[in-house]
């Protein structure tokens, strides 16, 4: 059963490693209650894309405190599904929000 709505996971705040990948999730401000969170697998292809990154430039450091958390992802989430420049939640820079913007930023989980 796919997971849809992460309502009620800040309930779990001991977890440290949380995988959400296959499912579909539109909403991850739950996420935020989570403060032991160190790891959010959000996709296998996380490896793939965190390849194609530019380490020099951390755009996945979204409200730029020097550090990427859950602070960061949340900073995504209201930008979800949004097109157009100057989106902070576009960390790729291909113009829209999208589920990949979120993995970019959970391939630099703890930095
Ligand atoms: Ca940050
Ligand atoms: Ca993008």
């Amino acid at each position: 059963m796919a997971i849809t709505d992460l309502t009620g996971i800040g309930l779990y705040t001991n977890l440290s490693e949380l995988g959400l990948w296959d499912n579909n999730i539109t909403d991850i401000s739950p996420l935020a209650e989570l403060n032991n969170l160190e790891t959010l697998l959000l996709s296998a292809l996380t490896e793939l894309n965190s390849d194609a990154y530019d380490p020099e430039d951390n755009p996945s450091d979204i409200n730029n405190d020097g550090s990427i958390n859950t602070f960061d992802l949340v900073a995504v989430a209201p930008q979800f599904g949004q097109s157009g420049e100057n989106l902070d939640g576009d960390v790729n820079g291909d113009g829209i929000v999208n589920i990949f913007n979120l993995i970019l930023v959970a391939a630099h989980f703890g930095e």
